[in-house]
């Protein structure tokens, strides 16, 4: 069983967000429990502030790191970074700062029996929680967003579906697939012609050998379009590596 405890000035945000498809199911099946959590809980002052200004000066506030620290010791107990790693936790700082979450990232996350993920908000977060609280900090990706929540659901499904027993066994395949650093192949479903589109001759064939090569092609030209990065990478022969020129766009390999 693996455990998220989401700290969050906006707790209500959670409400229903993990009440559908896979996540929903792996919630019912035992495999994950997910809770949110107010940060003003962990305040002492009448108004239950959590931000102050910047030191040094600048625009808008700074996330104040006494009830980020009470808070993340109350639900993981206390313990530097490598304490709680060796204990099977992690404390996740979300910030347009962090490392940026890959497959093998949310692998890691899916093999721990506890994540505590702070999201952050305003212009920032007292670097003290980044330099000795948190045991990782996390980005999406490039583009910011106004808090860490959104990030935070994206964290919880992306680490839920790894879990063992989350998915059918035909799903977890493509997964790999990724994990591989090459995009899905590409599907379709009927009507054979749809808006004068048709479905690729070669999927109606029956002839599977001729199937799996269509789809590792249409895959190949796929990532060489969309995702160069990571074509860049495969580990691909001569052949493959030229017959990926993109010319195969309509279907024709
Ligand atoms: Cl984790 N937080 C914020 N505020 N912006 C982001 C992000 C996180 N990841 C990408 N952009």
């Amino acid at each position: 069983m693996l455990r998220f405890d989401i700290i969050t000035i906006f707790p209500e945000f959670f409400r229903g967000v993990f009440d559908f498809g896979i996540v929903r199911r792996a919630r019912a099946g035992g495999l994950v429990e997910t809770a949110a959590h107010d940060l003003r809980t962990w305040t002492h002052d009448r108004h239950k502030v959590v931000d102050d200004r910047p030191f040094g000066g600048g625009d808008g506030m700074v996330l104040k790191p006494e009830p980020v620290f009470e808070a993340v010791e109350s639900l993981a107990g206390a313990g530097d970074a490598q304490s709680l790693r060796e204990a099977g936790k992690r404390v996740v700082l979300l910030s347009p700062q962090g490392r940026v979450l890959t497959q093998e990232l949310a692998a890691e996350f899916a093999a721990v029996e506890h994540v505590v993920v702070i999201c952050g908000r305003y212009e920032g977060v007292d670097e003290r929680v980044a330099e000795r609280l948190a045991t990782d900090e996390v980005s999406i990706g490039d583009y910011v967003l106004s808090g860490g929540e959104p990030a935070a659901v994206v964290l919880v499904d992306a680490v839920t579906r790894l879990l063992p027993g989350a998915l059918g066994s035909e799903t977890s395949a493509v997964n790999e697939s990724f994990s591989a650093g090459l995009l899905d192949f590409p599907n379709y479903t009927r009507p054979v012609e749809f808006r004068g589109a048709r479905v690729p001759e070669v999927l109606l064939s029956g002839h599977h050998a001729e199937v799996a090569r269509w789809r590792r092609r249409a895959a190949l030209a796929k990532t060489r379009r969309n995702r160069p990065d990571l074509f860049a990478h495969l580990p691909l022969d001569d052949e493959e590596r030229a017959t990926s020129t993109g010319q195969e766009e309509e279907g024709n390999f």
